[in-house]
Formats: structure tokens, C-alpha cells, sequence
């Protein structure tokens, strides 16, 4: 950093909090806030259990067994996590198919192996992006070698059980139509019984459904999915995680962080799938210029910290990314977040800047 002869408040204050960091490198850094998630994360988990693998054969048969754990060495999983990028871009009116595919899988999440029911091979599924007045298909395929039927119910349609009636078996598959009436950021989740288990296994996504004149100003836009990870069924009876994630794997967005110029305003679409927790989505370092809640722009407050999402709840968020630095997201419920639902932004690179301190002080801000 360039000394400064004269300092506002504000600056100093700046210069205090990060005179620790200062001197580190932004790979420091990143290290270092990971090391201290990791760290109080797996003071938390001491005592659970160290593969996750399991939990698909008890839930299958909705009993409330709990599964032994089997060390991560002795499954074999069918393929590690898919690592998502946040970024989505607007969409033009039309008509839109989507296809999904339900599939039963031992996923490999981190250093561990998880039974997981999916949408695409995916936990979280793909974000899906339409327009207000859009009809909108779905296809749904379950793969032949599952074990279960499936479904979607969509909650940004007003079918009844939200697409639900339209149950898939193992090898078929099943379509149905709706018109997306109202804007908004949307749950999509299978509605098959017991729900609680489809859902906590992983068959869960986001649906944005945008305002026919759009949600703002042109920026930067990412769609995060909070959701709990179980390592048994009885976890997912009982509302007792393994993780938490955004987008699927714990703690992924400290590792890869999303990068945003210095200054930028961006547009953040948040959902909490759940399926039994709530979220405190915050932003450190910012405060929130506009949010809109469960994605509505008649639903708009100004100059927020937190928005609390019930299980399937969810947001839109601006704000600016003022200066350079580091931008942590999480639940502030920190017990989530230590679980791994903490993610970060990167404005510029990532040290603390002079940024728009220095802009107010020329008088340019
Ligand atoms: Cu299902």
C-alpha cells in the first residue's frame, strides 16, 4: 500500500483492519481464510463421521436407520462434485425447454463420497433462466438405473403440485408445460415422496424468472444456492447437516473465488434450498443497496445486511464491491457458515486498495 501522509477516519479505520493482512500476498490470504473456515469446521465436525456415503439405501426405503460410515478409501465414487460457475446472463422472451434427468450417484464432494440424487449429474441442478410470460416445458427423464421415481415440482408455476402429478419411474419419462407469471428467484425440487429425503439428497435447483423489462442496470450476475449436506438418513430426519455448501461443494467459492473489477456493482440471485434450515445471507464488507425479496422487484428494500430466507426463500441482491479487497459471503448464522456456507468475492486484486477512499478524497466519488 502507498503511504499516506494525511489519513481520513475512514482510511485509517481501513488501514487498521487490514494492517494484518497487508503485508501478505492475495494467495496468503485466501489461504489463510480457508485455513480458518477449515479450521473451525473441523472443530465442529470432530467426533462426525468421516464418509458420507450411505445414506441413499435408508432414504430409499424411509426408514430412519442411520447408515454405518464407510471410509472415503473403501467407495468408489461414480464422479467427483461438478465445481459451478456462478455467472448467468440475461435472457430474451420465448418460448423454453428444459430437459432434466434424474440420476442416483455416489458423488465424490470434497474429501468425501456422498449418496446423491441429482438433476443432470448435478447438485445443485442448472440454473434455469426465463422470462415473465414465458411458457416454459419440461422433460423429465429418470435414469434407467435408478432405483426410484422422481419428479419436479416447480414453485414458479401454479400447477397443481407444482408439476408433481407428472411421476417418473425408472427408465421413462414425463413432460408438462407452464407459464412463468410471476418474476422472481424460484425453488425447483423433486416432489416425490418422502419429499424431505428427495430434497436432502440433492434434487433441488433454481429457477430465475425475469421481469419482462428486466431487473436493473446492466452488471455482473451470479446464482448461489445455499443448501445442507447429509451423511445419513436419519441426518436428514433429524435437521442435522454433514456441510453446508453454496452451490454444492463446502467452502468451494474460498478457494475459487468469483472476481469482479474494483468498484463493481453486481447483481447476486440467491436461493436457499434447505431443505430445513434458514439462511442470514450477508456480505462482508458492503451493504446491500437493493435487495429484493424472493426475487420480486415489488418486493424491494434498501440498504440491508442480512435477508433471512426461509427454506426455499430467496433473493436478489446489489451492492458494490467499494475499492479492492476481499468480500466473504455467507449465512451469518456461522455455524452454517463454518459448516462450508461461505463462499468469497475478489474486487481488483484482492488487497485492501485505496479505491474509492482515495476517489472521495480527490472529490471524484
Ligand atoms: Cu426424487
Amino acid at each position: 500500500m502507498t503511504p499516506h501522509t494525511h489519513t481520513t477516519s475512514t482510511e485509517r479505520q481501513r488501514r487498521v483492519d487490514f494492517d494484518t493482512l497487508a503485508p501478505l500476498s492475495i494467495g496468503a490470504i485466501i489461504v489463510a481464510v480457508v485455513a480458518i473456515a477449515i479450521a473451525i469446521a473441523s472443530h465442529q465436525d470432530a467426533g462426525t463421521v468421516a464418509s458420507a456415503a450411505g445414506a441413499g439405501d435408508a432414504a430409499a426405503t424411509a426408514t430412519s436407520e442411520t447408515t454405518k460410515a464407510v471410509d472415503v478409501k473403501d467407495v468408489k465414487p461414480d464422479f467427483s462434485a461438478k465445481e459451478i460457475n456462478p455467472a448467468t446472463e440475461p435472457v430474451k422472451a420465448g418460448p423454453k425447454t428444459f430437459e432434466l434427468t434424474a440420476t442416483e450417484r455416489k458423488v465424490k464432494v470434497g474429501d468425501k463420497v456422498y449418496d446423491q440424487w441429482t438433476f443432470n449429474d448435478q447438485v445443485p441442478g442448472p440454473v434455469m433462466r426465463v422470462v415473465v410470460g414465458d411458457k416454459v416445458t419440461i422433460k423429465i427423464k429418470n435414469a434407467g438405473d435408478s432405483k426410484l421415481p422422481h419428479s419436479v415440482d416447480f414453485h414458479s408455476s401454479r400447477l397443481t403440485l407444482g408439476g408433481g402429478h407428472v411421476q417418473v419411474n425408472p427408465g421413462d419419462t414425463g413432460t408438462y408445460e407452464f407459464v412463468a407469471e410471476y418474476p422472481g428467484v424460484f425453488m425447483y425440487h423433486c416432489a416425490t415422496a418422502p419429499v424431505l429425503h428427495h430434497i436432502g439428497m440433492g434434487m433441488y435447483g433454481m429457477m430465475i424468472v425475469q421481469p419482462k423489462e428486466g431487473f436493473g442496470a446492466d452488471m455482473p450476475e451470479y446464482a448461489i444456492v445455499q443448501h445442507e449436506l447429509y451423511a445419513s438418513s436419519k441426518g436428514i430426519d433429524d435437521g442435522v447437516m454433514d456441510a453446508m455448501a453454496f452451490n454444492g461443494i463446502p467452502s468451494h467459492y474460498t478457494k475459487m473465488p468469483i472476481k469482479v473489477k474494483k468498484d463493481a456493482r453486481i447483481r447476486l440471485f440467491v436461493l436457499n434450498a434447505g431443505p430445513s434450515q434458514v439462511s442470514s445471507f450477508h456480505v462482508v464488507g458492503t451493504v446491500f443497496d437493493r435487495v429484493y425479496e424472493d426475487g420480486n422487484p415489488r418486493n424491494v428494500s434498501y440498504g440491508r445486511q442480512a435477508l433471512m430466507m426461509p427454506a426455499s426463500g430467496s433473493g436478489v441482491f446489489e451492492f458494490q464491491t467499494v475499492g479492492e479487497g476481499l468480500f466473504p459471503f455467507v449465512t451469518h448464522q456461522f455455524n452454517h457458515a463454518a459448516k462450508g456456507a461461505v463462499g468469497m468475492i475478489i474486487a481488483g486484486d484482492g488487497k485492501p486498495g485505496p479505491g474509492a477512499i482515495d476517489e472521495a478524497k480527490d472529490g471524484h466519488h
